[in-house]
């Protein structure tokens, strides 16, 4: 059940997230992972602790899955010292050195080539670590991931390219944004081997996150491919179906092949699930974020006049 738990604890913690929202506390823009799980817990299962990632906007799941601190995730959605970032940060910005998530950045597009340079820090030191880079479907329209696919290819650096490809760009789908285009032949024609994925399924993604992982320290930059569906809004706590930029059958099509039921269909066929254990797990984990809440509200607030005193240089 170790990837089941790996999955509800992320929707737990953003289930949450999005009722406490409501109170109009937390003041940074969010952007929820409900739906999308199996790819940071399927790519981080089978990541060593000194593997490094970057992420974007959307960078919770990553950041919990990758071992990131609840109280620090918390404390920074209320813009609190102790946050993640200090508070200076908020939801899209979301970093821990202790435990290599490096950056997350909002510019679509922008973690990739600092994800790169991680891969050629890395080979230049001999290490023999990788350094995942997390990106949404959009970001493969931008000049920037050109550019850092075949830097990367070309000095066979150990990176693990993450396209989650959820469809849409904010309210715009894919089709209307890339038209046929085929990613795939993009990323091979730059010499790159190209990976897909079992839709929302986290036991295929930790299997070809682990071929991944060994291609990349011996031959070079590889790149996984995983599709997947956002549940909520582009950005905010709601659901947003009203607008109906998204079909209904599309959606209904995706809500049946939730990650979580799917493992616990899995589960179930090779009679593995066992729901006291699951609800028992879950409970934990919303006592854990609820207590991360009462904390967060007594932390100090991040304040200007000690900007200068901060060293996130070194
Ligand atoms: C360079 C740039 N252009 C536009 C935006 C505005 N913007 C923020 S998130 C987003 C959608 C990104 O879609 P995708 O990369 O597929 O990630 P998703 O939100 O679907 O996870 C856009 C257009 C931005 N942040 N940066
Ligand atoms: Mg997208």
């Amino acid at each position: 059940m170790l990837n089941l738990f790996g999955l509800a604890r992320i929707r737990v913690i953003e289930k949450e997230i999005a009722r406490e929202y409501q109170k109009r506390e937390m003041r940074c823009p969010i952007h929820l992972s409900i739906g999308q799980e199996a790819i940071p817990v399927g790519v981080s299962k089978s990541l060593n602790t000194k593997d490094y990632i970057v992420s974007t906007h959307r960078c919770h799941a990553h950041y919990i899955a990758k071992g990131g601190s609840i109280q620090k995730l918390i404390s920074e959605l209320y813009g609190k010292e102790d946050g993640a970032c200090k508070g200076i940060g908020g939801s899209m910005h979301l970093h821990d050195k202790s435990i290599n998530h490096l950056c997350s950045i909002p510019i679509v597009g922008g973690s990739i080539p600092i994800g790169v340079g991680i891969g050629y820090a890395l080979k230049l030191k001999n290490k023999k670590n990788v350094s995942v880079i997390y990106f949404g479907d959009a970001a493969t329209e931008e000049g920037v991931f050109f550019e850092s696919l075949h830097f990367a290819a070309l000095k066979k650096l150990p990176v693990i390219f993450v396209c989650e490809d959820n469809k849409y760009s904010v309210y715009t789908s894919i089709n209307a944004r890339q038209g046929n285009r085929s990613l795939k032949k993009i990323v091979e024609s730059l010499n790159i081997k190209f990976i897909n994925t079992l839709n929302n399924n986290v036991n295929d993604i930790e299997q070809k996150t682990l071929q991944a992982r060994s291609y990349a320290i011996s031959n070079g930059p590889v790149f996984i491919y995983s599709k997947t569906y956002r549940h909520l809004e582009h950005c905010g706590p709601n659901n947003d179906d009203d607008l109906k930029y998204r079909p209904k059958k599309e959606i209904d099509y995706w809500l049946k092949r939730d990650p979580i039921i799917i493992e616990i269909q899995k589960l179930k066929k090779i009679k593995r699930f066992n729901e006291n254990k699951y609800l028992d797990f879950c409970n934990s984990v919303r006592k854990e974020i609820i207590t991360s809440f009462v904390n967060a509200k007594k932390s100090k607030p991040f304040t200007f006049s000690k900007l200068s005193k901060l060293e996130y240089a070194k």
